[in-house]
């Protein structure tokens, strides 16, 4: 143990098990939703493995756990057929489930906000959207990705084709922006950071007010050290927002090419 940690090694906070879970492995804290996550995650593996077993190759790249055909609905499958798919997605929604919990009992450990598990919720929102609710919508598990390293990139590629050029989808194009301006952020963040603590030899270690210096020169403009980081938050989490609304709408709401979505404009009267 460090030895700040022992101040911060507190009792209770706890969501769930009350007293029971609430110690350490290490480094780690433990807590209710450490042992579940530590189930599913290596349940979900184990199935994993099982089913490339009974595959047709080790290759890494090709190894593919795909989920049941569509004739199966929103019913089970049998093992091999989709139904390894069904219980590993389980898995990893409930260790998925389980880590954001936990996150949320040492928040309340510390006396912080709930800031880390929600954002890190938002995360596994875009990976529910694509395997439980567009699936549950269409009314087939088999509209879920299948896992596998080539597998799902084909079926990101099968799927785009699918809407005809799936970059004319507006939710996708407003995503693809958030994820840019986020890498370009924190860009802007970390290379300020390692700028103002990376000085010349001799020198000392440079504040904020240099920070804010450096931005005003160069920018006109100085967002802040808590500004950053909320800008920062609001970019990353607007990424996964939208990129859950740019799958969910294409087939539930929108089932056409996505460039015949841009009617709307063309068919505007002003052009007539
Ligand atoms: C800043 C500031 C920081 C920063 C950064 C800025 C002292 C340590 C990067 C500059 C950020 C600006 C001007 C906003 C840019 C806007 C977008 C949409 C990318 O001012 O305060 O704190 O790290």
């Amino acid at each position: 143990m460090l030895d700040f940690e022992k101040k911060y090694r507190v009792r209770g906070g706890t969501l769930l098990g009350g007293d029971l879970f609430d110690f350490w492995f290490g480094p780690f804290y433990v807590g209710f939703f450490g042992v579940t996550t530590i189930f599913f995650t290596a349940l979900g593996t184990l199935l994993i493995i099982y089913g490339a077993a009974i595959g047709p190759t080790w290759n890494i790249w090709q190894i593919n756990i795909a989920p049941p055909d569509l004739s199966y609905g929103l019913g089970m499958a049998p093992l091999a057929e989709g139904g390894l798919w069904q219980i590993i997605t389980f898995c990893a929604v409930g260790a998925f489930v389980s880590w954001a919990l936990r996150q949320a009992e040492i928040s309340r450990k510390l006396g912080m906000g709930m800031h880390i598990p929600w954002a890190y919720s938002v995360a596994v929102l875009a990976y529910v959207t694509l395997v439980i609710i567009r699936p549950v919508l269409l009314g087939a598990w088999g509209h879920g990705f299948p896992y596998g390293i080539f597998s799902h990139l084909d079926w990101v590629s099968n799927v785009g084709y699918q809407y005809l050029h799936f970059h004319y989808n507006p939710a996708h194009m407003i995503a693809i922006t958030f994820f840019f301006t986020t890498c370009l952020a924190l860009a802007m963040h970390g290379s300020l950071i390692l700028s103002v603590t990376n000085p010349k030899k001799g020198e000392p270690v440079k504040t904020s007010e240099h920070e804010n210096v450096f931005f005003r020169d160069f920018l006109g403009y100085s967002i802040g050290a808590i500004g950053i980081h909320r800008l920062g938050l609001f970019l990353a989490l607007s990424a996964g927002i939208w990129s859950a609304i740019c799958i969910v709408i294409s087939g539930p709401f929108w089932t056409k090419g996505w460039p015949e979505w841009w009617g709307w404009w063309l068919n505007l009267p002003i052009w007539r």
